[in-house]
C-alpha cells in the first residue's frame, strides 16, 4: 500500500467520525478490522497493521455475538507496540450482514460496514433461486445493495444460460445480474465497473463457487489460494478458512469469506418483508389481520398462489424463511428468560451468603 493513504481511503467517513465524537473516543487511535482469526483480529490504519485482541472487560460485557468485532468494523485501539494493539471499543456499524449458521441458534456476523454484496452461485450445479432469496433477505436486512453473480458460465451453453437468466429475472426483477467466467474472463470487466474507490464489498456464496478466484481477478494477481473442485467435493474442504479484506488498485475494498453451508434467518423480519413485498401487499386483503397464509379461509395470498399470480416456490420459501425467523426469536426470548432467572438466583445466593 502507498504511504500517503488516508482514513477515507480505508472507508472512513462522517458517519464513523460523528459517532467517535459522540462516544468521546477522540483520544484513541481508530483502525479498521481487516481480518479475523480465532479470537485475534488484524486491524489497519494509516500507520500500519496490528494484530489485536479485545479487552477482558469487553468479553465480560458481551451479551451477543454482535458485541464482538467483525471484519469491516471501525474500532478504537491502544497500541502495545509496532505489531500489537488492544481493541477498546467498536464504533457503531453502518451496515451489517448476519446469519444463523448452525442448529444451536448461533448468530454469526459475516461482515460490517459494507456498501454492496456480490452473491455468487456457480451456474453448473449450485444454481438455486431459493438460496439467492435467502442471501437477498439478509442483505436487505442489513441495508446492503445485493448484486447476483453467476460464475463458471464456461461450463454451460448460451441457451442454458439464457434460461437461468430468465428464471432470475422472473423471480427477482430488479436485481443486477453479472454472468462471469474466471476461466475465459467473460464478465470480469462488467464486475470491475461495480467497484468504486473508498467503498467496501463482500463476496458471499457456497464453498467452491469461485469467490476467491473472482477476487484474484480483481487483484490482477493470484494472491488468494483456491482449491480445485474435485478436492472440494471429495473432502468437503473449504479453500478459504477466514474472513479477510483485500485492497484493490482502484481503491475499492473487497472481503473474501469462507463458503457458507447454511444461510439461516435471525431476526431478519424486515429483510424478508422487503424481499417478498408482493406477498406482503397481497396479505392486506386477507380476511384475518393475523393470517399466517397457510390454512386460513379467505386468504388472499393462498388464492394468489393458486391462480398463479404468486410463484408457488417463492411462496413456499417465504413461509420457510418466516418460520425460521419466528423460531430464532422465540428461542432467543426463552434463553433470555432463563438468563434472567439465573441472575435472580445468583442474587439470592449472594444475599444468603452475606446475611
Ligand atoms: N470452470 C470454471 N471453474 C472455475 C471458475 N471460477 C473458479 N473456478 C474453479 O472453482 C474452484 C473453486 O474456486 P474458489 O475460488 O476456491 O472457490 P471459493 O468460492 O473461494 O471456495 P471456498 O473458499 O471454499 O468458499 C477452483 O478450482 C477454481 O479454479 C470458472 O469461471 N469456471
Ligand atoms: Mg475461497
Ligand atoms: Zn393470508
Amino acid at each position: 500500500m502507498e504511504n500517503n493513504q488516508t482514513m477515507e481511503n480505508l472507508g472512513y467517513n462522517d458517519f464513523f467520525e460523528s459517532n467517535r465524537k459522540k462516544l468521546k473516543l477522540e483520544n484513541f487511535l481508530i483502525a479498521r478490522v481487516i481480518a479475523e482469526y480465532k479470537g485475534v483480529y488484524k486491524v489497519k490504519n494509516t500507520d500500519g497493521e496490528y494484530l489485536a485482541k479485545i479487552t477482558g472487560k469487553q468479553i465480560f460485557d458481551a451479551l451477543t455475538r454482535e458485541d464482538y468485532p467483525a471484519v469491516g468494523d471501525w474500532v478504537a485501539i491502544t497500541k502495545l507496540n509496532d505489531e500489537q494493539a488492544v481493541i477498546n471499543k467498536i464504533l457503531p456499524r453502518k451496515t451489517i450482514i448476519k446469519r444463523k449458521y448452525n442448529n444451536r441458534d448461533e448468530m454469526q456476523i459475516i461482515a460490517t460496514n459494507i456498501d454492496a454484496a456480490f452473491i455468487v452461485e456457480s451456474i453448473n450445479r449450485d444454481f438455486n433461486l431459493n438460496r439467492f432469496e435467502r442471501y437477498l433477505s439478509i442483505t436487505n436486512d442489513g441495508g446492503i445493495i445485493p448484486i447476483i453473480i453467476l460464475n463458471k458460465i464456461d461450463l454451460i451453453s448460451k441457451e442454458e444460460l439464457d434460461i437461468k437468466l430468465a428464471q432470475i429475472k422472473n423471480r427477482f426483477d430488479n436485481i443486477d445480474v453479472i454472468s462471469i467466467s474466471t476461466l475465459t474472463n467473460e464478465g470480469i470487466d462488467k464486475l470491475k465497473k461495480y467497484i468504486s474507490k473508498e467503498r467496501t464489498y463482500c463476496f458471499l456464496g457456497s464453498s467452491g463457487v469461485g469467490k476467491s478466484s473472482l477476487i484474484n481477478k480483481l487483484l490482477e494477481e493470484d494472491i488468494i489460494k483456491t482449491e480445485t473442485i474435485s478436492s472440494h467435493t471429495n473432502r468437503g474442504k473449504h479453500a478459504t478458512t477466514n474472513r479477510e479484506m483485500y485492497f484493490l488498485k482502484n481503491g475499492g475494498m473487497v472481503i473474501d469469506n469462507p463458503g457458507m453451508r447454511e444461510v439461516g434467518m435471525t431476526d431478519t423480519d424486515s429483510g424478508i418483508n422487503q424481499q417478498f413485498d408482493d406477498i406482503i401487499a397481497m396479505a392486506e386483503k386477507c380476511k384475518y389481520a393475523d393470517c399466517t397464509h397457510v390454512h386460513e379461509p379467505d386468504c388472499a395470498v393462498l388464492s394468489a398462489v393458486e391462480s398463479g399470480k404468486i410463484d408457488k416456490e417463492k411462496y413456499q420459501n417465504y413461509i420457510n424463511l418466516k418460520k425460521e425467523t419466528e423460531f430464532y426469536k422465540m428461542t432467543k426470548l426463552a434463553k433470555r428468560e432463563k438468563d434472567r432467572k439465573f441472575g435472580k438466583f445468583l442474587k439470592t445466593v449472594k444475599k444468603e451468603i452475606y446475611e
